[in-house]
């Protein structure tokens, strides 16, 4: 097996590029579908100053190295959701790849800044926990790039994550989504833009990339994950990868070259107007933003109170709910 470029032994195989590399090779290869990512949707600069999500997971971890290869000036910012030993481990990887790299990591805690966790959200709210999880981290993301000047939010979705999602959108035809679903969301109304700079690249790419420049990550998926219906998604694509190497980017690239142009007016069109919350000062889209008494509360602001005012509750809580609400949904469409 000989690297494509360099003819040097390869240590990866792509079948979806139909070649092998040598680690320097495929360090190249992702650093270039990175540029052309940022380049071809015009993500950022150099000047704009950016705020990358951080998990401690390969993605979010592998995005800002390249960035900051790349030359970008790049902050990161870990949410600690509370949930159980996962959190505090995957804190423990984000703060020591910002150490020893000397990278500014910021910190929010659920907990000590806003007194709840995501198991005691769910719990509270009677959401999923990633419905509350993913309501708390993008008010908190935003505020956070919004209150510190950042031009813009990264986040670490990869090639996989997207192929997942619109492969939802598409089964489901939820034509809002999929008009939407676009690596760049432009900053309006007080959002930042928030952007992927990884949609060129795959999953397995991440972690080879990771495990090429040491780069230690969480290797466990969170908790709450289990029977996330985008988990069977991307199984079923990567069956069709296996049979047909190239089907995940072709699906999901040829859809922001062929598709997303046709829906561009339906993405105008489902654009929220927005207003800004009486409590938090964020601005918040108006179909989700409560009203009474002229007082606009938004979503999060309603989940912190009804969350901070519930009792802790424990992850172990929460899973074996969601394991029973699974086998009686199971039970009842096996009927
Ligand atoms: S962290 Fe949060 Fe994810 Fe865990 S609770 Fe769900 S959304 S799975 S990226
Ligand atoms: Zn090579
Ligand atoms: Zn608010």
């Amino acid at each position: 097996m000989k690297c494509r470029t360099c003819r040097e032994p390869a240590i990866i195989e792509l079948p979806r590029h139909n070649a092998n590399f040598c680690a320097e090779h495929f360090l190249q290869l992702c650093r270039r579908q990175v540029a052309k990512a940022i380049h071809d949707h015009s993500m950022f600069s150099p000047e704009d100053r950016i705020l990358v999500a951080v998990s401690g997971g390969k993605d979010s971890l592998a995005v800002w190295d390249l960035l900051v290869e790349l030359g970008y000036r790049a902050d990161g910012l870990y949410i600690a959701l509370g949930i159980g030993d996962y959190s505090d481990e995957s804190r423990g990887y984000a703060e020591r790849f910002a150490a020893e790299r000397g990278l500014t990591l910021r910190v929010v805690s659920l907990r000590d800044d806003y007194g709840y966790d995501v198991p005691t959200a769910a719990k509270a709210t009677g959401r999923v926990p990633c419905s509350a999880c993913g309501m708390s981290k993008r008010h908190i993301f935003d505020k956070a790039a919004v209150d510190g000047g950042y031009d813009v939010v990264v986040t670490g979705h990869n090639l996989d994550d997207e192929a997942a999602v619109l492969f939802g959108n598409a089964l489901r035809w939820d034509v809002e989504y999929l008009a939407r679903q676009l690596p760049v969301l432009p900053a309006r109304h007080g959002f930042p833009r928030k952007v992927k700079p990884l949609i060129r690249l795959t999953e397995r790419e991440m972690a080879a990339w990771c495990v090429i420049r040491g780069i230690d990550y969480i290797i466990e998926e969170c908790p709450m994950a289990a029977g996330n219906r985008h988990l069977g998604y991307k199984e079923a694509l990567n069956a069709l990868e296996e049979k047909s190497p190239g089907t995940k980017a072709s699906y999901y690239l040829g859809f922001l070259d062929r598709m997303a142009p046709v829906l561009a007016d339906i993405a105008a069109v489902g654009a929220d107007s927005v207003r800004p919350c009486s409590r938090c000062g964020a601005s918040t889209g108006v179909s989700d933003a409560q009203v009474s008494d002229g007082e606009v509360v938004c979503a999060f602001c309603r989940l912190v109170e009804r969350s901070a005012a519930h009792v802790p509750v424990s992850v172990d809580l929460i899973r074996k709910k969601s394991r029973a609400e699974r086998r009686a949904t199971v039970e009842v469409e096996s009927r």
